[in-house]
């Protein structure tokens, strides 16, 4: 089939889809408009948690559907949470988990073998990274190489949060985790592994903040099959051929939730203010959220608070930003709360607009005052900026007809070749490659060029970064991000401070997830002060993971 021609099935079988998908809500209205749960929380105590994070499959109502996916819990949890439950800490905590997985199979057997490709892959191996944190990215902590087969003994994880002591603390807001084994990652958010991760501080002590209601609100796109399992092949609603994976894929569905419940009911009193936490775990979702007759007072992004509240009517969180905002409850009544329809980019076309929940504003009218200051946010340190570097992001969808240079060892010594690719630089991912050597306790502006009309979101670990410009034109904007969304066809700076006391080897890639396993990720490695960039030291190679298939059974 011709490429155009190609593209243009596609855009017709996500229309059937969309549908289904629009089926599938009025089916499911019987069991919509519960009020939104609390999920469960874990609470660091005397600045430690020491527990387990399990991963076991389970069964989870989701409006009329049971839901048949691997969840996360806590040791001291007997079932599993859809989506996983809040880890509660404070900056300068040491927090250990080990990670257990015995995630069983649904659908086909994907027949893993041990050698890492940019393609789906392994989908029930695993790992897990801490988004946003900015602790080391190491063997033993945040170490997103390490994979961990179903059934094998469990992986331990151990993260110091930085606190006041290192001069940088760990801002306190909102941060997550979920699974980020190359492969797999994109299938098992799909599944709806992720958990927020709150970080508690000075923004928890503002008078108007202090003692308000808060909801940690984690958004979910699932995308399910009418058994109610996640597919092993589709990664958009269609009902043809998908395009990121080799095999046909089944009729899917994708469902939008937040805490794991469709259409949930907010209660609110007139005048109540309340704090909303959002964090959009959906793999490959804009959330443009908005809500009827009121407006949002932005307190943080991407868990890194504001120097003062901002009004806001809409915000736009690309697939893994978080938006902290608050929320003053207006006269009685039922507003619903938007992901208004959105064009990132898709070749299937806008993502539909969905109501994803309903504030309803209820009781005892008050008068909450909203705060006029917020804390101090973290400061750009007065550095010249020690390197200017460009990245380019480009795949085989939005309208290219070419393809990128092929580079890849592991697809060329047999593997399947994946039908659809996405690059950094011309290059899908490489284990062993390191794309970009930074110098720790330096500043660095990056522009990244986007050579498609999606709006590819940037994405960094370990280290937050302020945008200098878009398309040129300077933003004035001193917010700290940890994903971006580009604009389409054009290009963005980044300015970025690499802490001084973090060093290792670790990612950066496009948070669309389907697109990263499909190779739009790239490798970085942050020496630590001292070194000399112009004959730096080797950087020994990152073991392969061994073994194949699970443990045991
Ligand atoms: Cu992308």
């Amino acid at each position: 089939m011709q490429r155009r021609e190609f593209l243009r099935s596609l855009g017709a079988t996500t229309a059937i889809a969309a549908g289904v998908q629009n089926l599938g809500v009025s089916m499911a209205m019987a069991r919509t408009g519960e009020p939104l749960r609390d999920l469960p929380e874990l609470r660091s105590q005397n600045g430690h948690v020491k527990t387990k994070l399990i991963i076991e499959n389970g069964k989870f109502q989701v409006g009329d559907r049971v839901l048949t996916v691997p969840a996360y819990r806590f040791e001291h949890m007997d079932t599993g949470s859809l989506p996983g439950p809040t880890l509660r800490i404070r900056p300068g905590d040491h927090v250990e988990w080990d990670l257990v997985n015995k995630m069983t199979p649904t659908g086909i057997p994907d027949g893993a073998s041990d050698e890492q490709k940019n393609m789906f892959q392994q989908l029930e191996y695993t790992n897990v990274h801490v988004h946003g944190m900015q602790v080391s990215p190491k063997p033993g902590a945040d170490n997103v190489y390490q994979v961990l087969r179903p059934f094998c003994p469990p992986e331990p994880y151990s993260y110091h949060v930085p606190g006041p002591d290192t001069g940088l603390p760990q801002p306190a807001g909102m941060f997550w985790y979920h699974p980020h084994k190359h492969g797999s990652t994109a299938h098992q958010a799909w599944e709806g592994l992720s958990g927020a991760i709150i970080v508690e501080g000075d923004i928890d002590e503002v008078p108007e903040i202090k003692n308000i209601r808060e909801r940690v609100i984690v958004l979910n796109g699932l995308l399910v099959n009418p058994a109610g399992e996640v597919p092993r092949a589709a990664i958009v609603p269609n009902a043809g051929f998908s395009p990121f994976s080799p095999i046909p894929s089944q009729p899917t569905d994708i469902i939008l939730t937040m805490n794991g419940q469709l259409r949930p009911v907010i209660d609110i009193r007139p005048g109540e203010v309340q704090r909303w936490r959002f964090l959009n775990a959906a793999p490959h979702r804009f959330f443009w959220l908005n809500l009827d007759g009121h407006d949002f007072y932005q307190i943080g992004q991407d868990g890194i608070p504001f120097a003062a509240p901002r009004p806001v009517k809409r915000i736009l969180m690309a697939p893994g930003n978080r938006a902290e905002f608050l929320v003053k409850g207006g006269e009685v009544g039922r507003y619903d709360l938007h992901a208004d329809q959105y064009e990132q980019g898709h070749p299937g076309g806008a993502r539909p607009g969905w109501v994803i929940g309903t504030m309803e504003v209820n009781g005892t009218i008050r008068d909450d005052p909203l705060p006029s200051k917020l804390v101090e946010p973290p400061k750009m340190p007065d550095l010249p900026i020690a390197n200017r570097r460009e990245i380019r992001f480009k795949g085989e969808i939005s309208g290219n007809e070419e393809k990128g240079e092929y580079v890849g060892s592991h697809d060329h010594s047999g593997g399947m070749r994946p039908p659809v690719q996405f690059y950094l630089d011309g290059k899908i991912f490489e284990l062993n490659r390191i794309d970009q050597k930074v110098l720790a306790g330096t500043v660095e502006e990056w522009t990244l060029i986007n050579e498609d009309v999606f709006q590819h979101p940037f994405h960094i670990h370990v280290n937050p970064f302020q945008v200098i410009d878009i398309n040129g034109q300077p933003t004035y904007d001193d917010s700290w991000w940890d994903v971006i969304a580009l604009p389409s066809k054009g290009r963005l700076t980044v300015r970025m401070y690499f802490r001084p006391d973090v060093d290792g080897k670790t990612v950066y890639h496009c948070h669309i997830l389907p697109h990263e396993d499909n190779g739009m990720m790239a490798n970085l490695y942050i020496f630590p002060p001292g070194t000399d960039m112009n004959n730096p030291p080797a950087i020994p190679d990152t073991p392969e993971p061994t073994g194949m298939g699970p443990c045991k059974v």
